[in-house]
């Protein structure tokens, strides 16, 4: 089983151009309660980001434009996923390590937090990752 779960959203577009709306608590749509909101964009060529775990977070990371490449590790194996449609979300569950690379010049990747930010939630080190999963 894949370990990337998808959230595909609907567009709304029309002849002016696209929408999407995110809401929660419908089927298909973020499966929890979104405590927090933030973007990254701006990411210098050449520059990787991630490298760590959560403990308890959970995420929706929506790339709104431009591309970027995610490696998911559960402890057990690695999956390579772009990042590319600003209809498509990408699931990320907890304990499950993240690195973010490639990213286009343009790229926004907006991200759906179910937590205020701590950092005692972070796991940085990827033996310690481990030990905890396996
Ligand atoms: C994740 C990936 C996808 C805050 O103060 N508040 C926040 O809500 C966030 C997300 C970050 N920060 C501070 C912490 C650092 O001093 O902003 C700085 C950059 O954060 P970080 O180095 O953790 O960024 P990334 O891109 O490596 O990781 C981020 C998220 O932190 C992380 O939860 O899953 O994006």
């Amino acid at each position: 089983m894949s370990l990337a779960k998808w959230i595909d959203f609907q567009s709304l577009g029309d002849e002016r151009g696209s929408l999407v709306a995110v809401e929660i608590g419908q089927e298909k749509a973020v499966p929890f309660a979104i405590r927090r909101v933030y973007y990254i964009y701006r990411t210098e060529p050449g520059i990787s980001r991630g490298f760590h775990a959560h403990k308890a977070l959970r995420q929706v990371a929506i790339p709104v434009a431009g591309r970027c490449r995610m490696v998911l590790d559960d402890g057990f194996r690695q999956e390579d996923v772009w990042l590319d449609n600003p209809t498509r979300g990408l699931l990320i569950d907890s304990m499950m390590w993240r690195e973010m690379h490639d990213f286009s010049k343009d790229c926004v990747l907006l991200v759906l937090a179910s937590e205020h930010y701590d950092e005692g939630d972070y796991i940085r080190d990827y033996e310690q990752f481990l030990a905890g999963v396996r």
